[in-house]
């Protein structure tokens, strides 16, 4: 730089310099490192956000294109209706990892069986699990919804095609994060060195930077549950209900899709429920696609995530499509919902 030019003055060069940290360069920063595997992850993250972005733009519009919303007639693996943002959704994330070399499986909510990209497959050593579109019965009434995934690393061989390395424990997972379709597009992952939050700049149509090690209170005024099933619950559950509605401080907030509520808490504090039910004694949530994604997250950020009796992190799947109870949020809240069932664990 000539004597004759001037830097930027620091507010412009700050605006500048946040503006360039884009995810990738933020994957790379947390890794301290340039190599070939930061690399990949640098450009696995790079090819989430740019599902985001697709999805994002169908998301905004989607009441103005043809055939978008609504119903596809068939069932997904789950017995649920599918609906045709469900089927875009999960292919999204099928396209954008195509001739990536990055990710040899997929494994989704909306699939029975994992999906390979061959052409990835003997470079690629990461499998992407994920919910394409979280809380999809909020898309017809516009309401906040979301994507969730979760990264492995693939192990062993995986000759018969069944992913059953799939099977472990959430402490396998390698990162984490959720977009949410909310009034902005906001992702948040992690890879283990804390939790961070980019919002999609639509004029760039990048994902800006916008807060990093994001921590959870240890304490929040909020429960998240489907008070509906109320009667459906164990009694202990029911009795921390009793104890939320007699005691000041506590405010409900529940708006059917889970990464709306879990980003709520995340944010303010406070705990989500989704317990098992009479009828589905494992509750609804999915483990490896729904609960240990944020399980890994709110570890992150200094929260917990249990099914009332162990750790989700530590739970380990029979099945791809296996479901856990779900409790998760500030230490004190978790805590306080485990007592009640302790204590009826000790009658
Ligand atoms: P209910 C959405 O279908 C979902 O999987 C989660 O996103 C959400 O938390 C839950 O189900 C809502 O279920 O039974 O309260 O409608």
């Amino acid at each position: 730089m000539t004597d004759t030019e001037q830097p930027l003055d620091l507010t412009r060069q700050y605006a500048l310099d946040r503006d360039c940290t884009t995810l990738s360069r933020h994957v790379l920063q947390q890794l301290h490192s340039f190599s070939g595997d930061a690399q990949d992850l640098s450009a696995l993250m790079s090819r989430i956000a740019l599902a985001g972005k697709f999805i994002a733009r169908r998301l905004s519009s989607a009441g103005l294109i043809e055939d978008a919303l609504g119903f596809t007639g068939q069932r997904n693996v789950q017995g649920e209706a599918v609906k045709k943002m469900d089927v875009y959704t999960n292919q999204v994330f099928i396209s954008v990892f195509e001739q990536s070399g990055l990710v040899c499986r997929l494994a989704s909510e909306e699939m029975d069986k994992p999906y390979y990209l061959p052409e990835n497959c003997p470079v690629g050593r990461y499998t992407l699990l994920y919910d394409p579109l979280d809380g999809s019965s909020n898309v017809d009434v516009n309401l906040n919804v979301g994507s969730i995934f979760s990264i492995r690393k693939q192990e062993g061989e995986d000759l018969d095609g069944t992913a059953q390395d799939l099977l472990q424990a959430g402490r396998k997972q390698v990162g984490a994060g959720y977009i949410l379709y909310g009034p902005s597009t906001i992702l948040v992952y992690s890879i283990g060195t804390g939790v961070h939050a980019f919002i999609l700049d639509p004029s760039l149509g990048e994902f800006i930077l916008a807060q990093e090690n994001i921590q959870i209170p240890d304490h929040g005024p909020v429960y998240s549950v489907n008070e509906g099933n109320f009667w459906q619950w164990e009694e202990p559950l029911r009795d921390y209900i009793r104890y939320v509605h007699r005691h000041e401080g506590y405010t409900a907030r529940y708006g059917g899709a889970l990464v709306g509520d879990f980003h709520r808490i995340l944010f303010q504090g406070g705990v989500f429920l989704y317990p098992g039910t009479i009828k589905q004694p494992e509750g609804k949530l999915r483990l490896l696609y729904e609960s240990a994604p944020m399980a890994y997250l709110i570890e992150q950020a200094g929260g917990r995530a249990t099914t009332g009796r162990l750790e989700i992190m530590d739970v380990i799947p029979e099945k791809i499509h296996a479901r856990s109870p779900l409790i998760i949020g500030s230490r004190d809240d978790v805590a306080l919902v485990e007592s009640f069932i302790q204590e009826r664990d000790r009658e």
